[in-house]
């Protein structure tokens, strides 16, 4: 077979590909059972053949929060830094057995869900137990992810050692940054997967210590978020300013925001567990304190974005104070989605800071709200950059080009998407302020009137949910016709220039002991005492509820 000209070797585009597959199916599987669990809490439809809801909702988040993003997002940093540090034959086969690790693990972890013997969410919170063929598949995917960390870091090693003295490329300096934070991450999810859930649900203990757990959990799951999220970012500082014809605003800017994000995102894990009894106020009050660092870097993006977005619209001639807003290329998908998720970002940060508010999670923590403010921040500014990314890096990869007629249709796509996130995710942010709960089938908890306040909320999310799956089925055409039915041709890897007015990047932004050493420090400050507390005054371990819900 011929060889394609791609913008990175033919061998690197195969494996990012394979990464893609697994995502595109992962969006169409989860996607269905999100519409299915929307039409179950509208009380208007039963699951057939003896389905449970919470077998259909543990594999809607396992598949779409974890397995998803997972995938295209090592996938779409893999093919970053083939482009900026390049990838050789070794660094390339430990990328496939990471990829072949993760993709076992997480055939394993959903095969045991649809046999319905996981109904423990993708949170898998103890005391619920699920059958140790899902715990053991979820480490191989950590397993399989930490061989794709190593492999970056030793991309970017390798880069350094023969570019003595050179600043590395932002957007490989950002793929360390992520992958650096998801390895102390997952450090915590590790730890209990394998020292407590392993063991006890093998039958080798018979209780579980549910706070550790639950603990161990939340140090990986807030930082777990901002995974998702800097990818996303990786595209707006440093690809989206290509695409508008503009530059970079600051490169130090963005490496700062980058920093900022490994040091505040791990030591907050608190924020998730404000109501939980066991955890002392005082160390809670830190982690909220903590919290609040972690959104300065998203306001230094926004403000990052906006210059951006001005700079290059003022170089078009636009004079007048918001003209520039005219000069941006909104008939063009590679922008119009990720925009739409930039735009979405601004309510569901706000919701953000609302749950981290101590006093105002009361109001609506384990309320649906919560629902709503993730189907904003992942389902909608992660996911449609995501998709925005897809629409120049599918057909770089594929050799293809992006029709006019795919450009029209991932902009109607936007638009669905658009149209029904607002609908599901806005009425569960009101249903949830009225207290309907989340994580929860339908009820009518025995006709209490509250009830009634939510019921049209509750169909609201079905029609919002049907509109969003339909906004699937045309995602998952347009990367199948992506990859095999579009016009062969040349397709750009739109990377952006740094603006000639950014001041210089200064040197101790690369300084990785330092920011390593601050990270761990913050860690330690933020953990070591609750967590020796919670240990010793720990309430007696719980034995496992195994299929308890479904
Ligand atoms: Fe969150 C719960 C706090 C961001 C995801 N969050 C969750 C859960 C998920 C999640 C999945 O403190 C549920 C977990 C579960 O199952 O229980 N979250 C925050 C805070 C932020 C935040 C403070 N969350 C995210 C992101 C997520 C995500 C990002 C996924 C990607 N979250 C919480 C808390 C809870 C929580 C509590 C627990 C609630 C409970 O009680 O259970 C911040 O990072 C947000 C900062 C963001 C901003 C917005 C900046 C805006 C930008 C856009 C600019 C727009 C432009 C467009 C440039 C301050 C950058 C311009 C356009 C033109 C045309 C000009």
């Amino acid at each position: 077979m011929m060889e394609r000209h791609l913008p990175i070797p033919q061998k690197d585009a195969r494996l990012v590909m394979a990464h893609m597959y697994v995502a595109f199916i992962s969006l169409l599987v989860g996607g269905l059972m999100g519409l299915l669990q929307t039409f179950v809490r509208s009380g208007s439809f039963d699951l057939p053949f003896g389905i449970g809801y919470y077998q259909i909702l543990t594999a809607h988040g396992v598949i779409l929060a974890l397995v998803l993003t997972t995938f295209f997002i090592i996938g779409f940093q893999f093919a970053l830094l083939s482009k900026t540090v390049g990838l050789s034959d070794k660094q390339r086969l430990s990328a496939w057995i990471g990829f072949w690790t993760m993709l076992i693990g997480t055939l394993l972890t959903a095969g045991t869900i649809l046999t319905g013997k996981a109904n423990v969410l993708y949170t898998f919170y103890a005391p619920l137990k699920a059958y140790p063929t899902f715990y053991i598949g979820l480490a191989l995917v950590v397993v399989g992810s930490w061989i794709a960390c190593f492999t970056n870091f030793r991309q970017l090693a390798v880069w350094k050692k023969a570019h003595k003295g050179e600043k590395s490329p932002l957007l490989a300096f950002m793929v360390v940054i992520n992958m650096l934070l998801w390895f102390i991450a997952t450090l915590g999810v590790a730890a209990t997967v394998l020292i407590q859930f392993i063991p006890w649900s093998l039958g080798m203990v018979d209780t579980i210590n549910v706070l550790v757990s639950r603990t161990l959990f939340w140090y990986f799951g807030h930082p777990l978020v901002y995974f998702w999220l800097l990818p996303a970012y990786m595209a707006w500082y440093a690809i989206i300013p290509k695409i508008i014809g503009g530059k970079i605003f600051s490169d130090a800017l963005a490496r700062l925001s980058f920093v900022l994000f490994l040091m505040f995102s791990i030591p907050v894990g608190f924020h998730h567990q404000l109501t939980e009894p066991g955890i002392d106020p005082l160390w809670k009050f830190i982690q909220v304190v903590l919290t609040f660092m972690v959104i300065i870097p998203s306001l230094l993006t926004a403000f990052s974005m906006f210059a951006t977005f001005e700079m290059a619209g003022r170089s078009k001639g636009y004079t007048s104070l918001f003209g520039w807003i005219k000069a941006l290329p909104w008939k063009d998908v590679r922008f119009f989605a990720p925009v739409v998720g930039m735009l979405a970002f601004i309510p569901a940060g706000t919701g953000g800071i609302i749950n981290a508010s101590h006093q105002m999670n009361q109001v609506i923590h384990n309320t649906i709200w919560v629902t709503g403010h993730f189907h904003l921040t992942v389902g909608t500014t992660v996911i449609l950059t995501f998709f925005g990314i897809s629409y120049w890096l599918i057909p770089s990869l594929t050799g293809r080009k992006l029709t006019k007629k795919i450009n029209t249709l991932g902009i109607i796509q936007t638009i669905v998407w658009g149209v029904g996130m607002f609908i599901m995710s806005g009425s569960m942010h009101i249903a949830g302020l009225l207290g309907a709960p989340r994580r929860s089938a339908y009820s009518t908890y025995t006709g209490a009137e509250q009830v009634d306040t939510w019921i049209g909320y509750q169909l609201a999310q079905a029609i919002g949910g049907t509109i969003l799956f339909i906004g699937i089925i045309l995602m998952v055409y347009i990367f199948f016709y992506m990859v095999f039915g579009a016009p062969k041709g040349k397709a750009s890897f739109p990377i952006a220039e740094v603006s000639e007015e950014a001041e210089p990047t200064p040197q101790y932004l690369e300084n990785w002991k330092v920011w390593i050493g601050i990270t761990i420090a913050l860690i330690l400050f933020a953990y070591t005492i609750p967590f020796i507390d919670i240990i010793q005054h720990s309430p007696p371990g719980s034995e496992g509820f195994e299929n308890l819900i479904r």
